[in-house]
């Protein structure tokens, strides 16, 4: 008997845009990711406007998936995967995002692939949106600032589940729809919502009004799903960085407190149907008046989440600054280290059991299941003379959060769904654009210039992943 359930889902998680390329093939449109340069640690991605001659835009390319496809799936049914996390590329399936008709090249694109994939067993779960909105939407219509989206994406989400409802059981709306709790940076408004800000611009009003678009849009979806195929899953996807209190002052708890609200109360509208009275509060207060329909309200009610989909990569710590009994959270400046534990080369805390106090604050908060759709440590890797990948550090960095969520299951009566750890193949960062930032089993030969022949190799954590799922989980 092992610890998880037979059924557990052990799989892989990647996004399109991160790893397919093609990015101007089979009638795809461009999308917010096509006009990303690379950065690095510290360094942000720029964003141009469109596509510029001479820029360095590593999604274009990517890892070439596109072509590539049946050989990695081949690889990652020899890695023992029974289901694989991607996200369907809007662009491919509505270029500019605004068409009357899909674009049937794209869609037969991901039939492929699904095929593919369920021919070795391997369910597809998959993403709606992952960073990789049409950036037509963005210059013609402002991104998710603009209501027209709502239907814009109820259409992709209506076609997606229409095409494929035989094949997939497994649907997530928006990836990270909480990233953009950071709204001081350009990076997280731009790939959550196609937001561009002017200067001068009330960024967390716009924030604001951008999300509450997108879990209206999320909530149609929902209800559209379940009445396409009744079977469908459909889960929300939050990036969960806990954020504990620096110290045990009360005013450093009550900090906390605030800074998860405002980090998290996306979750409780996309699971309870409605706005907590924290946030009803927070937005009179600030003097924010949405456009927040009745309409939009009886909507919400009615597309509540199946499930919690959700990432784990680090905690997060905060103090209190003196801002008085608001305790209102400026995300880009209020966190600080936590001494307790160490960091990535990317500066991400590493904190194994944060992800079992992660789990147990969303089951006691909401009580559906949670599926951990992406856990993974970026790292740069150094080929051996051999040409071999000697990852110790990956298989440390899995093999403790693994401990973790089955302690979570063993001894919290957690309900879990799967694990699909983010990058098991090297793809591009989202966060810099690089590819030195690797969290794959599988080693894809292409350096942050864009040189490489692309080819792929098992790196030791391969093996290691292989046993870890064989063995259900028992042997790390
Ligand atoms: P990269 C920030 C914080 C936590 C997760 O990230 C994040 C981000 C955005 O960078 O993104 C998720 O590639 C995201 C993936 C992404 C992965 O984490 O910056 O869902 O698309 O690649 C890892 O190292």
């Amino acid at each position: 008997m092992s610890i998880l359930r037979e059924n557990f889902l052990w799989g892989g998680a990647v996004a399109a845009h991160q790893l397919e390329g093609g990015w101007d093939q089979g009638g795809k449109g461009v999308s917010v990711a096509d006009v990303m340069t690379v950065g690095a640690h510290g360094v942000p991605r720029r964003i141009t406007d469109g596509v510029l001659q001479g820029e360095n835009y590593p999604n274009h390319e990517a890892i070439d998936f596109y072509h590539h496809y049946k050989e990695d799936v081949k690889l990652f049914a020899d890695l023992g995967l029974n289901c694989f996390r991607t996200s369907i590329a809007w662009t491919r399936i509505f270029p500019n995002g605004d068409e009357a008709e899909p674009n049937e090249e794209g869609l037969q694109f991901y039939d492929d692939l699904f095929d593919e994939c369920l021919k070795y067993g391997i369910e597809p779960v998959i993403t709606l949106s992952h960073f990789e909105m049409p950036y037509h939407l963005v210059t013609e219509y402002g991104g998710w600032r603009n209501r027209k989206m709502i239907d814009f994406f109820a259409k992709f989400a209506r076609v997606c589940f229409e095409r494929y409802k035989d094949k997939v059981t497994y649907w997530m709306t928006f990836n990270e729809i909480n990233n953009q709790a950071n709204y001081a940076e350009d990076f997280a408004p731009f790939t959550n919502s196609g937001i561009k800000y002017q200067e001068g611009e009330d960024r967390e009003k716009i924030m604001y009004q951008a999300a509450h678009y997108e879990l209206v849009a999320s909530s149609q979806a929902v209800k559209i799903g379940h009445e396409i195929n009744p079977d469908f899953q459909i889960g929300c996807m939050i990036a969960m960085c806990p954020i504990y209190p620096y110290s045990c002052d009360p005013k450093d708890m009550m900090m906390s407190v605030s800074a998860m609200q405002k980090r998290y109360w996306f979750t409780d509208v996309h699971v309870r149907g409605h706005y907590p009275s924290f946030m009803e509060n927070y937005l009179a207060r600030k003097g924010f008046e949405l456009d927040m329909t009745e309409q939009d309200l009886t909507d919400l009610t009615h597309g509540c989440v199946d499930y919690i989909g959700f990432s784990y990569y680090m905690s997060f710590a905060i103090k209190d600054h003196d801002k008085g009994p608001a305790f209102d959270y400026d995300e880009s400046k209020d966190l600080v280290k936590n001494p307790y534990v160490e960091a990535s080369d990317w500066g991400w805390q590493i904190d194994p059991l944060g992800l079992r106090y992660a789990m147990n604050w969303f089951n006691e908060r909401y009580e559906l299941p949670l599926f951990i759709v992406e856990n993974g440590f970026g790292a740069i890797d150094e080929l051996e003379p051999d040409g071999t990948i000697n990852d110790q550090y990956r298989i440390d960095y899995l093999k403790a959060h693994i401990e973790m969520m089955k302690e979570a299951v063993e001894f919290d009566g957690i309900h879990l769904i799967g694990y699909t750890p983010w990058g098991f193949i090297d793809l591009v960062s989202a966060g810099t654009g690089e590819m030195k930032k690797r969290y794959g089993f599988i080693y894809v030969d292409k350096d942050n210039d864009g040189q490489g022949t692309l080819a792929r190799s098992k790196k030791k954590s391969f093996d290691w992943y292989q046993q870890v799922i064989k063995s259900n989980g028992e042997a790390l």
